[in-house]
């Protein structure tokens, strides 16, 4: 039987768990409010075989939708992989048959031509569905009750990209949803499509544009009337694909910019300002517009965040050496030229989280993860090798900052935000904790006053088997979930 390589993608917080189960009426320390009713759903990472090459990486691990559903103050848990055709193949043939991280040409060519995406990346829901998310490939749809996978996601056939970004943006005013995919017609592709739906989930437009090179666009951002698209330079090349190489090298030396369009307008209208080199950003917090400028607020860092796209480009770089911070770049419209101005505005960090209600708007306040300067080197595990432990709630306007910083062997997951249902309140946020034991981890879900995070959580639930780190996850509210099953036929 081949082995998980003992790399840090595979050993610590990242080792592989591959287990479905299911929990009812999990113990709850504390008292989980009220108004808290609904699920929190989570995008978790986990390779369901070991990998064809050694050198794989977290990245490439089968997606699970995992679902602690709470009600009335109790907590129902439930994991399963979601059942992508390259997992439907995999399991059928009981190994890998895919190759490296998004390289077609290092498969076995069994699986030629097969649709390579994991599904790893971000719960989606919109128009009263649930979709699994990764940028290389479409989403899938899956059960928001039993969580079993119903398929592949294009729009009834309306969608012609072959991907589907993990970021897409709902307005919270029109429930529109503004989304994309990059490498729209074949990886190493320039070609982006554009489109947007309607709050019931119909497509409504979907237009293409050709970015300048081709770089991996993990996430965009919408204001009232604007699209706005960021160009890092992590690019991607055919050739070196074709000869067996990585997908994305980050090019130091390489220009960075910025596209905005209008958000109902045509492609043809976008507007490219230009950017410092080297820069990158996975995560974009929000924009807004303010007069005739737009702010951009982004969890910006002086090279790619991710140590195997910085190797690829020949950046030879320590994890911990890594700049940066959340930044504002303001663009004026009514200036010529592609200049744009840029300010920091808080402490490094990533994974920001916005309450729904202001996305797109000016906001008081947001919240994301980064470190504790009192708690220690942070654990080996998640998505870039090392794991967050401090919760950070800012007031980008006026730099008013609140931090729950975790202990010495603890790391926390992204947050989703639960509104209060009275609108002055800050509402709450949940997320898992995991904290190092002997051998292995111990994970809890925690619920967290969002107004007031210092204070650490209100509610822990102990889980009762292991955890894999999460990437993104989403809430929907009972009242989405009911809204839902209203659409089904029955
Ligand atoms: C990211 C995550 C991905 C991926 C590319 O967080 C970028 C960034 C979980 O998969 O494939
Ligand atoms: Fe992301």
């Amino acid at each position: 039987m081949p082995a998980y390589p003992q790399t840090i993608h595979f050993v610590g917080l990242n080792t592989p768990v591959g287990i479905e189960w299911s929990a009812r009426n999990l113990d709850v320390i504390g008292t989980i409010p009220a108004e808290i009713d609904g699920a929190f759903f989570r995008a978790v990472p986990d390779p369901a075989h070991p990998p064809m090459f050694d050198d794989d990486i977290i990245l490439s691990g089968d997606g699970m939708v995992a679902k602690f559903a709470i009600h009335d103050g109790t907590v129902d848990y439930a994991i399963r992989y979601v059942e992508t055709e390259r997992y439907a193949l995999e399991k059928g043939a009981r190994r890998a048959l895919f190759g490296q991280y998004r390289n077609p040409f290092t498969d076995d060519p069994a699986v030629a031509g097969r649709d390579r995406t994991v599904a790893n990346t971000t719960p989606v829901w919109h128009g009263g569905r649930l979709f699994m998310t990764k940028e290389d490939g479409l989403g899938y749809e899956v059960d928001p009750d039993t969580l079993e996978t119903i398929g592949r996601w294009d729009y009834h056939g309306a969608f012609t990209s072959q991907t589907f970004t993990a970021h897409p943006r709902v307005d919270p005013q029109t429930g529109e949803m503004f989304f994309f995919g990059y490498e729209a017609d074949g990886v190493c592709s320039t070609k982006i499509a554009y489109a947007i739906a309607d709050r019931d989930g119909h497509l409504i437009s979907e237009q293409w544009f050709d970015q300048p090179y081709c770089s991996t666009i993990h996430d965009f951002a919408i204001t009232e009337h604007y699209a706005i698209f960021p160009i890092f330079p992590t690019t991607a090349d055919l050739d070196r694909l074709k000869a067996g190489g990585a997908h994305w090298a980050h090019q130091q030396d390489l220009e960075s910019w910025v596209g905005i369009m209008p958000r109902y307008g045509k492609v043809e209208e976008m507007r490219w300002f230009k950017g410092r080199p080297g820069i990158s950003a996975f995560h974009l917090v929000n924009a807004f517009e303010e007069g005739g400028l737009i702010h951009l607020d982004l969890c910006l860092s002086d090279t790619n965040a991710f140590g195997f796209m910085r190797e690829a480009g020949g950046v030879q770089r320590d994890q911990r050496d890594i700049q940066g911070g959340l930044t504002r770049w303001t663009f004026d419209l009514a200036k010529p030229g592609d200049g744009y101005e840029e300010r920091v505005v808080g402490p490094p960090g990533d994974m920001p989280r916005l309450r729904d209600a202001d996305q797109g708007r000016p906001y008081r306040s947001a919240w994301y993860l980064s470190m504790n300067p009192q708690g220690g080197p942070p654990l080996p595990g998640g998505p870039v090798g090392f794991a967050f432990n401090a919760l950070l709630q800012i007031e980008p306007g006026n730099g008013r900052i609140d931090m729950m910083g975790l202990e010495f062997g603890m790391a926390i997951s992204e947050p989703v935000h639960v509104p209060a249902v009275q609108a002055d309140q800050d509402g709450w946020l949940l997320m898992v904790v995991d904290r190092q034991a002997a051998e292995s981890f111990q994970s809890e879900l925690w619920v967290v006053d969002a107004g007031a995070i210092g204070a650490g959580p209100v509610a822990r639930v102990p889980m009762p088997l292991p955890m894999r780190a999460q990437v993104h996850g989403a809430w929907v509210s009972a009242a989405q979930l009911a809204r839902g099953k209203a659409r089904q036929p029955a």
